[in-house]
């Protein structure tokens, strides 16, 4: 059956709930924290497609030019008939990948897993007019707890792109793998970007980007409490922060308070204070190197098969299989 068909596993209300959760927790620990899914309002989502344009911002670049290169080579080795890609692509990513598979024949339907049902509809439908006769059974979940992929449709290419599995830390990486591990039929493959460990001052820059995007876009996080949690943060008393963590091998991004502040979240019930300097956890984006992406791998049941980088070697794209 080809057309878009959309699988809900979340209820209309998931992503407040979960918010709500996540700030209830996150706000009141120590130190403040937040996880960066929360960054991708439509606002959001705007200022990072903005980020990957940056001439910083070199991963989606390096990501890009490796797949142009290897596409081809991952649809002959995988004889995929359906693509499940983490997180709704509709990127030029996620065509490079089409194409290489309708170009083997071998193309039947794209799964495309994500939270937000209004990037599913635009990732699915705005290729189901480039792509006559493609399938795209596009499913609402939390891919980091539970994938729902549909059965049948082996062999499968599951790719999870773009280094956002650095935005989990080691023990969350952990279990998603095993839980993805776990939903992996014989002959179903995992293709899985990762960002590479290089010189500092190059990462941080990545990071914080002289134009400002990325302060806009970390700061955008506090406009999306505002309005959903009925906040008042004033996100111009917060500073945009990123540095490396040289022994956790991640660059953290957090947003600093300027001064002594309280800020009501109306929704929670409870006043959040922030002393002077005191710094808000934003994201973490882990930075890998072969050996740690193939014994992360390993440690899930998985198997390094190929391992590609672009030229410059900043970035790496993985091939394995249960
Ligand atoms: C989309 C999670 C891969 O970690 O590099 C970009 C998000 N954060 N700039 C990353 C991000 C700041 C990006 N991922």
């Amino acid at each position: 059956m080809t057309g878009y068909r959309l699988t809900r596993l979340l209820p209309p209300d998931h992503l407040h709930h979960a918010l709500r959760t996540d700030a209830r927790e996150g706000l009141s620990g120590r130190p403040k924290r937040l996880p960066p899914k929360w960054f991708y309002d439509a606002r959001g989502s705007e200022l990072f497609e903005e980020i990957t344009r940056l001439p910083e911002y070199y991963p989606t670049r390096a990501e890009r030019e490796i797949l142009a290169d290897r596409a081809a080579a991952v649809a002959a080795a995988t004889g995929a008939r359906t693509l499940v890609e983490l997180g709704s692509g509709s990127s030029e990513k996620t065509r490079l990948l089409l194409d290489a598979l309708r170009a083997a024949g071998t193309l039947e339907r794209y799964v495309p897993v994500d939270v937000s049902e209004s990037a599913l509809a635009a990732a699915g439908k705005s290729l189901i007019d480039d792509y006559p006769g493609l399938e795209v059974s596009a499913v609402l979940s939390d891919f980091t707890r539970s994938l729902g992929l549909p059965d049948g449709g082996g062999p499968r290419l599951v790719v999870f792109l773009g280094g956002t599995l650095g935005n989990l830390l080691p023990a969350e990486r952990t279990g998603f793998l095993a839980g993805l591990r776990a939903q992996l039929m014989p002959g179903d493959w995992l293709l899985l970007g990762t960002d590479l460990v290089k010189d500092p001052a190059v990462l941080v820059a990545a990071y914080d980007d002289a134009a400002g995007v990325t302060a806009a876009f970390n700061r955008n996080l506090l406009s999306v409490l505002n309005r959903e949690l009925s906040a008042d943060f004033d996100p111009e008393q917060f500073a945009h922060v990123a540095l490396w963590d040289a022994e956790n091998e991640w660059i953290e991004m957090r947003l600093r308070s300027l001064r002594d502040q309280t800020v009501k979240v109306t929704e929670l019930g409870l006043p959040v204070h922030f002393e002077a300097g005191e710094e808000l956890r934003t994201e973490v984006s882990a930075k890998f190197r072969r050996e740690r992406v193939e014994r992360e791998l390993f440690a899930a049941g998985l198997r390094l098969t190929d391992w590609w980088t672009d030229e410059e070697g900043r970035f790496g794209l993985s091939l394995s299989r249960p």
